[in-house]
C-alpha cells in the first residue's frame, strides 16, 4: 500500500530526496512468533540496529512485521537476525 501510494506521488525536485525513495525496500513478513507487544519492541529494537534500516512496524493481531530498508541491509541479513532472535520469518 505505501509503496503504491510512494509509486504515485509526483516526482520531488530535491535530488537527495528523490534517490532515498528510489532506493529504499519495503518488505512485508508473516513473523508468528509475535505475540504481545513485548515481541514488537525486541523486533524494533534487534532490527532497527542494523545499519540501512528506516523504518520497522511490528503488529501483534496480524503477527506480520513490515520493514523499510536500504543498503547495507538486505533482506538475508533481517531475516537471519530475525531468525537468530527467536522471530523467524515463516516460509
Ligand atoms: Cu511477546
Amino acid at each position: 500500500m505505501d509503496e503504491e501510494r510512494l509509486g504515485s506521488e509526483p516526482t520531488c525536485l530535491n535530488p537527495f530526496f528523490n534517490y532515498k525513495e528510489r532506493t529504499m525496500i519495503t518488505v512485508k513478513y508473516s513473523v508468528p512468533n509475535i505475540s504481545c507487544m513485548h515481541c514488537v519492541h525486541t523486533i524494533q529494537t534487534e532490527v532497527g540496529d542494523l545499519q540501512g534500516i528506516q523504518s520497522v512496524k511490528a503488529d501483534p493481531a496480524s503477527k506480520m512485521v513490515e520493514i523499510v530498508f536500504d543498503s547495507p541491509a538486505s533482506e538475508e541479513k533481517i531475516r537471519a537476525l530475525l531468525a537468530e532472535i527467536n522471530y523467524p520469518v515463516a516460509a
